[in-house]
C-alpha cells in the first residue's frame, strides 16, 4: 500500500512538473526514459540511472552519467528514476 502511495506521489510530482521535462528530440534520446538510446525503456536504462543516482553536473561521474539525467536538471535523482520507471516497457 505504501509503495502504491509513493508511486502515485511520484507520478503526481512528475505531472505537476511536466512542463519542466525536456521532451526535445535529439540524435540520442527519442523516447523519454530511454537512457541508452536503444528505443526501449528497460532494465538497462533503469540500471544506468540507479548506478548514476546522486551524480550531478561538475562531478567526475558526470561525463558518464549525464545521459541518466532524463529530466535535464543537471542531477540524477528520484525524478529521473521515476521517469524511467513510469516509461518502463515502452518502445519507439
Ligand atoms: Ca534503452
Amino acid at each position: 500500500m505504501l509503495k502504491k502511495k509513493i508511486v502515485f506521489i511520484l507520478f503526481f510530482l512528475i505531472l505537476v512538473n511536466a512542463d519542466e521535462f525536456n521532451l526535445e528530440v535529439s540524435s540520442r534520446v527519442l523516447l523519454l526514459g530511454d537512457v541508452n538510446g536503444d528505443c526501449k525503456v528497460d532494465i538497462f536504462d533503469l540500471t544506468k540511472v540507479r548506478l548514476c543516482y546522486g551524480c550531478s553536473f561538475g562531478e567526475g561521474c558526470w561525463q558518464n552519467c549525464s545521459v541518466a539525467d532524463v529530466k535535464k536538471d543537471n542531477k540524477v535523482d528520484i525524478f529521473d528514476l521515476a521517469t524511467v520507471g513510469l516509461n518502463y516497457g515502452r518502445e519507439c
